[in-house]
């Protein structure tokens, strides 16, 4: 009898779930608890870390779970980094669901940066207009670069106003559409989009509008990630449950 634990957090981790679901599969979805109100599941959810790689390890055995799968964002290095040691701790099969960066298309306007800090960086020179698409965790670290008007979205309203100076916020969480992010650039003049490369659909419509309305693009790159066995859908990962998790594949 399998006991599979996904770390979520993603549309492709919640298409997996109700994949899992519809089989009768015993699940568990985890959530950080960075949100008020995480997407209900089809299977059961738990909230919160775990403590560390040893806290997951230990979770892992507690719970006798037999199959791991990391379907966190790739921005969730230490979530990733920590599921390939615990794996490895208690020889639980790990395999992570993905999705491919995002790459420019013809007509696409991208820079790109290696991380937030140098996407701050090149945020030097006179005043912008500036999609912040990167959420709540790392907007204060743009006040310095105050001389912009910064378009943010957060997941939730948040409990203390934002401390950037000149900035506008919207309370939406995704998936979002072309159209309606096409609107919210055109309302507010905006003059370049500032994003992760997150991959996916469910944060895809704003590369879609910035092509239509041929606005640039600063692209954050991903962070390394360890080695582990990677997947890009939810069907390879039923099938590596079926066939190859338990011949450490
Ligand atoms: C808590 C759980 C699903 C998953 C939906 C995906 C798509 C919509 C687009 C923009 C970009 C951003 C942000 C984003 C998207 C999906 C996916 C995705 C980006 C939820 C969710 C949790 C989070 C955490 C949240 C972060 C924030 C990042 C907003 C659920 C809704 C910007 C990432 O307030 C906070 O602390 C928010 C923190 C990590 C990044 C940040 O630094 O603020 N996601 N997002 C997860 C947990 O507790 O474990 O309620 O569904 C999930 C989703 N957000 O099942 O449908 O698959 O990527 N999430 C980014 O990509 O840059 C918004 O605005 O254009
Ligand atoms: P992170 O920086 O890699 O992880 C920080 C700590 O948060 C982890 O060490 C772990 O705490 C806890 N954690 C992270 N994901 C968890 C999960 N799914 N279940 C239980 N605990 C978890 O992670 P993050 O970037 O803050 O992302 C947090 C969550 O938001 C993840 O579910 C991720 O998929 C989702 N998300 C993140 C982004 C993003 O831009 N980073 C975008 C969309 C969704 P302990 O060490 O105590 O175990």
């Amino acid at each position: 009898m399998r006991n599979i634990l996904i770390l979520g957090g993603t549309t492709e981790a919640s298409a997996l779930a109700r994949l899992l679901a519809e089989r009768g599969e015993t699940a568990t979805l985890s959530y950080a608890g960075r949100v008020h109100n995480p997407r209900p599941q089809p299977v059961p959810m738990r909230v919160g870390g775990f403590g560390g790689a040893d806290g997951l390890a230990a979770y892992l055995r507690r719970e006798r779970v037999t199959h791991l799968i990391d379907a966190t964002h790739p921005f969730a290095a230490t979530m990733s980094g920590n599921a390939v040691m615990a794996a490895r701790k208690t020889d639980v099969p790990l395999i992570a669901l993905t999705r491919p960066a995002w790459r420019a298309e013809e007509g696409d306007r991208w820079t790109s940066a290696p991380d937030i800090a140098s996407a701050i960086a090149a945020l030097d020179g006179p005043a912008r207009r500036i999609m912040l698409a990167l959420g709540r965790m790392h907007a204060d670290a743009f006040a310095a670069q105050p001389q912009h008007l910064y378009l943010m979205r957060f997941v939730d309203a948040p409990t203390a106003p934002p401390t950037l100076p000149n900035h506008h916020l919207v309370v939406d969480r995704g998936p979002f559409n072309a159209d309606g992010d096409m609107r919210l650039m055109q309302d507010h003049g905006i003059d370049l989009i500032l994003c992760k490369n997150a991959g996916g659909a469910g944060a895809q419509a704003k590369l879609i509008a910035a092509r239509r309305l041929g606005l640039p693009v600063l692209m954050i790159d991903r962070p390394a990630l360890p080695e582990r066995l990677e997947v890009h859908d939810p069907g390879a990962v039923l099938r590596w449950l079926d066939h190859d998790a338990d011949r450490g594949v």
